[in-house]
């Protein structure tokens, strides 16, 4: 009876090449109790897909390229009535879960683990990211009336719903990245919406550490473009 008074909680886990981060980070993730992990894969040459599943964990192979077609894709197969996102290349400390899933338990919609809510900062962060992390927070914030201080961020916790109730699962959604020739991810457009419907959102300060292992995949000048189309193009697209 106790139990059905606790949310069921998926961690989602998109993943591409990952090995290192998968090895130092799956056991322990594991243990932690969660009714599903799901990992999502986007075409790993490395064995991450194998080892996930030697470690038992749920995985699925995306058809489509790039990191939202993870999403999309893999969305239905998500059981639980709250997911946390969380890439496992080590930018995402795994000693912040009980206290990301326990406030967005507490009847938040969202909330985010900011990187630049003091006293958290970013070890990650070169000069390039941090200004533009910051300058679409900002954007984000004055737009559409967010009051984020980490609108970019893989790392937070929300109802399961909200993507399609936000309409993340539409392709026209992300209509700007064809223009730019790239594949964009989802969290800018979450936080664009989430505060255009003024869900109840909050965010707790988390520290992200270094990568560990593996490389980067953000298209920086690409992406960069995209999210700019989208910023704005949600001031009068879609309510
Ligand atoms: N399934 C899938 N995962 C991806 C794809 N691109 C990136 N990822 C994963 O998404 C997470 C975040 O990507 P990352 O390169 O760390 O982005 P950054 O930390 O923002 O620079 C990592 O776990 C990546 O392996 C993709 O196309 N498909
Ligand atoms: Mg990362």
């Amino acid at each position: 009876m106790l139990r059905s008074l606790i949310p069921s909680v998926t961690l989602f886990l998109p993943v591409l090449n990952e090995i290192d981060g998968l090895r130092a980070m799956l056991p322990d993730l594991c243990s932690k109790g969660f009714d599903q992990i799901l990992l999502v894969d986007g075409g790993s040459r490395d064995g991450s897909v194998e080892f996930a599943r030697t470690q038992g964990v749920e995985t699925y192979v995306q058809h489509r390229k790039g990191i939202r077609h993870a999403y999309i894709e893999a969305w239905p197969k998500i059981r639980g009535e709250f997911v946390v996102t969380f890439s496992p290349d080590g930018n995402c400390p795994a000693e912040a879960l009980h206290d990301l899933v326990g406030a967005v338990a507490s009847g938040r919609d969202m909330v985010i683990a900011s990187r630049y809510l003091p006293p958290a900062r970013s070890e990650d962060d070169d000069l390039l990211t941090g200004f533009g992390n910051w300058m679409f927070t900002t954007l984000i914030n004055l737009c559409h009336g967010g009051r984020y201080t980490d609108a970019m961020g893989i790392y937070r916790a929300y109802r399961t719903s909200l993507f399609g109730q936000l309409d993340l699962d539409k392709e026209s959604s992300y209509a700007p990245e064809t223009i730019c020739g790239t594949v964009i991810g989802i969290e800018p457009l979450l936080s664009i919406r989430c505060a255009k419907k003024r869900l109840n959102v909050s965010e707790i300060p988390v520290s992200e550490p270094a990568r560990m292992g593996g490389t980067r995949k953000l298209q920086m000048f690409r992406w960069g473009a995209a999210y700019l189309l989208q910023v704005f193009r949600e001031m009068y697209y879609w309510r």
